[in-house]
């Protein structure tokens, strides 16, 4: 027994995994914590996946709808799918198995915006949670949860589940407590106020969750780490496309539109390019930072320690072992310096046009006019899901998209004419870039649009072959506002599902 459960009724109730599983029935809806690698139940979903397994076995059908964060631990994700245990997936994952039966068809996937996943849930658009499981760090002497390396939606699931089930994760630093935010002012409509968060570190909320100690009805205790990898150094093509972006920096910091030392609150994405971004603008001339983004990776604590970064506000730490042990070691510094909120609140419209948030993410393919689809490879076969990108994009100060100009060797152009599946739209979407190039579509009409895109952005063996499109589409009678060839605006797609190559 660790020494984490500060309350007798919380103590009386710690069982096993396998115990505490005997709760989750076929047919619930069970709502985990976890938001990418961090803060994923550790016990309990292995000893849902080998229940489901064994109630397969003997013939029974046994699935439960699976509501997170974001995408979990992919373990955990890929154990769930391999068994068939989840019947429908809400709100993102980034999984191969589970990827596969979700283009199979064989696991319902619902893919919608981060920040609407809590007041959907609360609106009932979910139907009833049965059962919430979530990670926490400790619980209180009064009773309350002290969360582990992420939050995500776990105020929430806490809040609305029939049932709980906590892990409390001894492995999880005690040290780490207090860098949480968790804001209890959300409401449904018409009972709304405003959130009254205008800085990046502005704290609003409370650094625990409250729970209803009735409602927990198993406590499973753990020490097991969260799974981050660590960061690969960026390679050519991220390192030129963030060099565009931090161009660009200078370029609108000439012209007034950003502050000359701090620019404006920083949201970027999971991965290499977000990483180049990051590694670059340490390099740069910029001091005192702010970033307000749903992750923080173990790039991000070397910013804040160069004093690059001055704050930095997310819903997740999916920090690598490596990075957990940096954390640690100098944790009085950096929770002078990281929040951890709820991501209703990381992800909120409101806050994130009140920043004035510099919005970067990743993107598939983007059209000649500036359309987005971030999830569907071919217009069909999901990727991962939208995740937080049109949270940010939308309302963002300034929203940028950025991609290799091709995928899969070249044989793939990430610009195209018309994209099959359009997640941003091209009123969205502001700033394009390539390792090729960056597209500044601000004040541009469609028909301007398509030719700096196709310029800027489009890898060079792709460009005659757009703009012929351009050219042809502008040329019938009637053109329009915004040209298009309906036959032939997904020929790009056809031609690869037909030849394994978007070129001629
Ligand atoms: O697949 O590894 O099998 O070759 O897509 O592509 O270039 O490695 O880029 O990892 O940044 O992913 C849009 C998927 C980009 C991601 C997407 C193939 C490519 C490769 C990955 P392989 P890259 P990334 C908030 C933000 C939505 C969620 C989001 C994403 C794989 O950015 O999921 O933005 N975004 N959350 O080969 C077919 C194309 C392709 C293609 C790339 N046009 N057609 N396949 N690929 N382009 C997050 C935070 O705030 C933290």
């Amino acid at each position: 027994e660790s020494n984490r459960i500060h309350h007798s009724a919380f103590r009386n109730k710690i069982v096993s995994a396998e115990e505490a599983v005997q709760h989750i029935h076929a047919g619930d809806t069970v709502a985990i914590s976890g938001f990418a690698s961090a803060g994923t139940p550790k016990a309990v979903t292995p000893a849902l996946a080998d229940r489901i397994r064994r109630s397969r076995a003997s013939g029974a059908d046994f699935a439960v709808n699976l509501l997170t964060g974001a995408s979990v631990a992919s373990d955990t994700e890929r154990m769930l799918a391999e068994v068939d245990g989840i019947s429908l997936r809400m709100p993102y994952q980034a999984e191969p198995t589970a990827r596969r039966s979700i283009n199979a068809g064989s696991m319902d996937y619902v893919d919608i915006h981060l920040s609407h996943v809590a007041q959907q849930v609360w609106e009932g658009y979910y139907g009833h949670v049965d059962i919430a499981v979530v990670e926490v760090s400790g619980i209180t002497e009064t009773g309350e949860l002290i969360p582990s390396a992420s939050i995500g939606n776990n105020k929430t699931w806490l809040d609305v589940a029939e049932k709980i089930i906590l892990e409390v994760n001894s492995w999880v630093p005690t040290a780490m407590a207090g860098i949480h935010d968790v804001y209890y002012g959300t409401a449904l409509p018409p009972h709304r106020k405003p959130i009254m968060l205008t800085a990046v570190e502005d704290r609003i909320g409370q650094t625990t969750f409250r729970v209803d100690p009735d409602k927990v009805v198993a406590v499973v205790e753990t020490n097991a780490r969260d799974s981050a990898s660590g960061l690969t150094p960026p390679d050519a093509v991220s390192q030129a496309i963030a060099s565009h972006v931090l161009d660009f920096f200078e370029h609108e910091v000439s012209r007034g539109r950003l502050p000359a030392d701090s620019l404006l609150p920083l949201q970027s994405g999971i991965g290499n390019v977000a990483n180049a971004v990051l590694q670059g603008l340490d390099a740069g001339p910029h001091k005192g930072l702010t970033c307000y983004s749903e992750v923080i990776q173990d790039g991000m604590l070397h910013l804040i320690k160069h004093g690059t970064v001055r704050f930095a506000s997310a819903t997740s730490l999916a920090l690598s072992e490596a990075g957990i042990d940096e954390l640690v070691s100098n944790i009085d510094f950096y929770r002078e310096h990281i929040v951890l909120r709820p991501q209703e609140i990381s992800n909120h419209p409101e806050v994130v046009r009140r920043l004035g948030i510099i919005a970067m993410n990743g993107m598939l393919e983007a059209d000649i006019y500036g359309n987005v689809n971030s999830t569907h490879v071919m217009g069909t076969k999901i990727m991962n899901g939208i995740g937080g990108s049109g949270d940010f994009a939308r309302n963002g100060y300034l929203s940028m998209f950025l991609s290799p100009s091709t995928a899969k060797g070249g044989s793939i152009s990430s610009i195209v004419p018309m994209v099959p599946h359009v997640d941003h739209t091209e009123h969205d979407t502001q700033v394009l870039v390539t390792e090729q190039g960056l597209a500044d579509l601000r004040g541009l009409s469609p028909r301007r649009r398509s030719r700096v895109v196709i310029d800027k952005c489009a890898h060079p063996d792709y460009r005659d072959a757009l703009h012929d499109y351009v050219a042809r589409a502008e040329s019938v009678a009637d053109a329009g506002h915004t040209p298009h060839l309906l036959g032939d605006a997904l020929s790009f797609h056809q031609r690869f599902l037909d030849t394994g190559s978007m070129r001629l």
